[in-house]
Formats: structure tokens, sequence, C-alpha cells
């Protein structure tokens, strides 16, 4: 006798509730089979993570995870330059003592080890509160079920 069945689950449902990152989100997926006959199963699945940047931990909240923040204690830090005001980093590379050009003038401040070589601000970096990324995944499948036991069950899948 043919049987069709689905069967439905859900992960990381503490994404919904965390605060950063901000885009909630959780993991969702869904099984849905029809077994013509006894020893055959037509199955489709479907996944889909519905925020795949929440799996990066940012401790300080400000966005910007953990793996790329220098600063990952300090809201207000992420990169060495951001210690820097833009009215300080704009006096120094205007001052004519240090150089002619902006250009000319850094590299001095950069060779006595005035300034960060990465001159990337916290604002240019990948940031969790402004990003977020979905991934769907599908699939077909036909198998062949071996042994079916409750809450058990093996399938061969030729392929
Ligand atoms: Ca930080």
């Amino acid at each position: 006798m043919p049987v069709a069945g689905g069967e439905f689950f859900f992960n990381d449902m503490k994404e919904l509730f965390v605060e950063s990152p901000r885009k909630s989100a959780m993991l969702v997926g869904s099984r849905i089979f029809y077994r013509p006959l006894r020893f055959l199963e037509l199955v489709i699945t479907g996944v889909a993570d519905l925020n795949e940047y929440n799996a990066f931990k940012d401790r300080d909240s400000d966005g910007v995870p953990n793996l790329i923040d220098l600063y990952p204690r300090d809201k207000n830090l992420a990169t060495d330059m951001d210690k820097i005001s833009l009215t300080d980093w704009n006096h120094l590379l205007n001052d004519p003592f240090w150089g002619a050009t902006r250009e000319e003038a850094y590299q001095k401040l950069l060779s006595l080890g005035l300034v960060p070589a990465d001159t990337i601000r916290m604002e240019n970096l990948f940031n969790l509160n402004n990003q977020s990324s979905k991934m769907f995944a599908y699939g077909f499948d036909i198998g062949i079920p071996i042994a079916r036991k409750h809450n058990f069950k093996f399938v061969f899948t030729p392929i």
C-alpha cells in the first residue's frame, strides 16, 4: 500500500531571540516522502538557513564578527585606525613637517611606527548589522528502505 509522509525540523532557535547579530533567523528544513512500493522511497528535501551570518560571534555587539574584530571586547573599536579620529588623521597627514604630500607624510609616519599599516576603519569592515545571507538547498532522492523501526530508519540511496 502506498505511503506518504513528511518531517519538519528547525534548529538554532536562539537566533530568533539574540540581540546581535541583529537579523533574527533560524535553520529550517523539511523532508517529504512517498513510498509507492514497500521497498522504494521517493524523497524531496529542502533546507533553508535564513541568515548564515548568525554563525559569527560578536561579543561586543558592534556588528563586526570576533574573527575580524581586533578589539572584540570594545564596542567602539574594531581596527587600530578607529583609535585615531578623522580630524587628528587629517591634521597629521596635512602637516608639511612629515612630507610634501599626504602619501609622503603617511609613509614617513609609517616608517616611524606612529600610524598603523592597515588604514581600514570599522565602517569599512563587514558588519552583521547591515549584512545577511540566506541559503537554500533542495534535493530529490530515490531510496530503498532497509530497516525501519520506531524513531529509526535506514535507507539505501544508490547515488
Ligand atoms: Ca569591537
